[in-house]
């Protein structure tokens, strides 16, 4: 059997294609960092509900967000008082992990919270990790034009916080709706919910009544895309230039 130039050629061409068509299907690394905040150099990137109500403390050992008291604000529906807002960082499927600091002398619905999905004032998720449980306190919730609902389908009796800092862990991914919230134990979520009614979206941090502090939050895109389109890349380099450290 014998080929023709041309039929080299043609066999040639098709095997770039081939080559080309699955270097650029190949997904972008999930789990890229496409945010750092340290609050080294203050909070400019976050917007609060209150800015009042927040400061960046200095230490011998570091920066770091504090939210130290009530703020004047009143949502639209009930849900959380006290959040500070990352701007300009719209996410889809998406970790962060972060140290926080409860400042709140003990009581059963102790908290910080976590927020993300955020559309409008009226529109957002928020996780509120809280010393005890009950439908109100401890749950993920969803805030769609209406008072906030509990959507956590898993949840813990409290979360045990004291006066020290400690770790934690939000997923969310859009295609089954997941959020988890992780507490310490990174391997273990302490509640999960599945819920699609927002989609990509702010992330805050804050608390619904109370007071604490906030630091080292990492953000890593979960989306998977082809090389050429990853949005998480696009971020991670522009972000990478505003960094000053
Ligand atoms: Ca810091
Ligand atoms: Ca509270």
């Amino acid at each position: 059997m014998s080929l023709d130039a041309k039929n080299v050629l043609r066999i040639a061409f098709a095997a770039v294609v081939v080559v080309c068509g699955s270097l650029s299907a190949m997904p972008a690394a999930a789990g890229e960092v496409i945010f750092e905040e340290d609050f080294e150099n203050g909070a400019d990137k976050w917007k609060p509900t209150d800015a009042s109500a927040w400061e960046v403390k200095k230490t011998d050992k570091g920066s770091f967000l504090s939210l130290t008291k009530d703020s004047t604000y009143s949502p639209p529906h009930t849900s959380p008082l006290n959040i500070s807002w990352l701007q300009d960082v719209k996410l889809g499927d998406f970790e962060v992990t972060l140290k926080v600091r409860s400042t709140t002398p003990d009581y059963g619905h102790r908290d910080l919270c976590f927020f993300l999905g955020y559309q409008d004032p009226a529109n957002f998720y928020y996780c509120h990790l809280s010393k005890a449980m009950d439908d109100r306190a401890n749950q993920i919730f969803v805030v769609n034009d209406a008072p906030r609902t509990k959507i956590s389908e898993k949840t813990t009796e409290g979360v045990p916080w004291d006066d020290e800092w400690h770790t934690v862990k939000i997923v969310r991914k859009l295609s089954d709706g997941l959020i988890e919230v992780y507490w310490d134990d990174m391997d273990n979520p302490i509640m999960v919910a599945h819920d699609k009614t927002h989609g990509a979206g702010l992330f805050g941090v804050g608390s619904f009544d109370d007071t604490g502090d906030f630091d080292d939050i990492t953000i890593k895109s979960l989306e998977v895309k082809s090389s050429g389109t990853s949005t998480g890349r696009r971020r991670g380099r522009l972000f990478g230039r505003r960094r000053s450290r």
